[in-house]
């Protein structure tokens, strides 16, 4: 990221979450509600923990919008934990509640706890698992929130789908690129976000045995932008790819463990000419991408082609592990007495796949947003939507 660009603070159990976002044009219109539409996407999901009945995430914008629309300015945001209130000096930053709790002593396997308490030199995990708590992602949700609204003003939507959780895949999967809007209103009602009814049961029933067992299950989810214009992001630099920066955004979401850009790691098995989406063309297609008369049939590239859009939806799927926070023991070591133990918890997800989806949306909106200024510059949005509908304008007669 550079043109856009985006910092979040907080703990998890510390007063709050703060956000800035800084190079979104003026003129943006923007309003709380924006915001907490998404956050209460990303709070909702089969397998959460008793942490989400305690929150109800709302954002306070505390700067960079002035009568409903942004002035240029940063940016910033709070969210407010409510279980503050229970942790109130354990969390403190006053040293004279030093030692209020219990330090947190015995690290969990899958965590940051033992390398971040080495690193940093700490004798409390609290100090690490605080911070790399997925409690974070409700502000890069909220910062992702504005920069769908953003995109939306440029015809560029995005939403997602869970495909598995555990051994449960949606029935016959196929990456859902065409109709992505009905299949999109249909993850938005399941419990799941799996717009296939019967997987979408089996894999609460998965969830409720994982609940019973004391363990926790990852999965699988899809991210799907439409409507993005040909020539985001770009051949020449590695670090100008589009397809390395999404990665890198949607890998860098706690707990994800692999991510794949259109037919991913399938293209490896096949032949050549299974995998490039042939080019054909014809003036007048219909919708805003194909009026310039190029077009493809098929869209294993995954709308990503020498690290530029090509004018297809961009298509991204990533796996996210199982939780490491597990009420099933595992086996670890304290890391003051070096004794062996095997960690239990109490409190914690059992699965958290389709939160993860509107994550995964959020933080692809930001990318999708910095490649799009990085491209059309402009520090008010009639000037961007100028320089963009000067391009493509530019296009039709290429
Ligand atoms: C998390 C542990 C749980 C989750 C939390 C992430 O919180 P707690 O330890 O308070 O029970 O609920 O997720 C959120 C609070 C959230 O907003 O998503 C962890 O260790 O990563």
């Amino acid at each position: 990221m550079n043109k856009l660009r985006f910092l979040t603070a907080g703990e998890s159990h510390g007063k709050g979450l703060t956000g800035i976002l800084e190079g979104i044009p003026a003129g943006l219109s923007l309003s709380s509600e924006d915001i907490d539409r998404e956050l209460k996407r990303r709070q909702a999901g089969y397998g959460r923990g008793g942490r989400m009945k305690i929150e109800s995430d709302r954002a306070e914008i505390i700067s960079g919008v002035r009568w409903g629309k942004t002035i240029g300015s940063p940016i910033s945001l709070l969210i407010e934990n409510k279980d503050w209130k229970n942790w109130e000096q354990g969390m403190s930053s006053e040293a004279e509640h030093t030692g209020s709790i219990d330090a947190v002593t015995r690290p969990r396997p899958g965590h940051a706890d033992l390398s971040g308490a080495l690193k940093y030199d700490h004798k409390d995990i609290r100090n690490i698992l605080e911070r790399s708590s997925a409690r974070e992602t409700a502000m890069r949700v909220a910062i992702g929130a504005v920069a769908k609204k953003f995109l939306s003003e440029f015809g560029i939507d995005i939403g997602s789908y869970v495909i598995q959780i555990g051994s449960v895949q949606i029935s016959n999967f196929k990456s859902q690129i065409s109709n992505s809007e009905e299949i999109f209103q249909k993850a938005e009602t399941s419990p799941v976000r799996c717009p296939d009814e019967e997987a979408s049961k089996k894999m609460t029933g998965l969830i409720d045995g994982a609940v019973q067992k004391g363990d926790t299950l990852g999965g699988i989810f899809e991210v799907i932008v439409t409507g993005a214009p040909i020539g985001l992001g770009s051949h020449i630099q590695w670090d100008k790819r589009l397809d390395g920066r999404l990665a890198q955004a949607l890998m860098g979401i706690q707990a994800i463990k692999g991510v794949e850009i259109g037919a991913g790691f399938e293209t490896a098995k096949k032949s050549g000419s299974e995998v490039m989406d042939e080019i054909f063309y014809e003036k007048a297609k219909g919708n805003r991408q194909e009026a310039i008369g190029f077009y493809r049939e098929t869209n294993h590239a995954g709308g990503i082609e020498g690290g530029m859009t090509n004018g297809m939806p961009i298509v991204i799927r990533a796996a996210m592990k199982p939780i490491p926070t597990l009420k099933k023991a595992l086996r670890s070591v304290d890391i003051i007495t070096k004794e062996p133990f095997e960690a239990a918890y109490e409190r914690s997800d059992t699965c958290a796949v389709p939160a993860a989806a509107v994550i995964g949306e959020a933080m692809t909106a930001l990318v999708i947003s910095d490649a799009l200024i990085e491209k059309f510059g402009g520090d008010s949005m009639e000037e961007t939507k100028r320089n963009v509908a000067g391009y493509l304008e530019h296009l039709k007669n290429f």
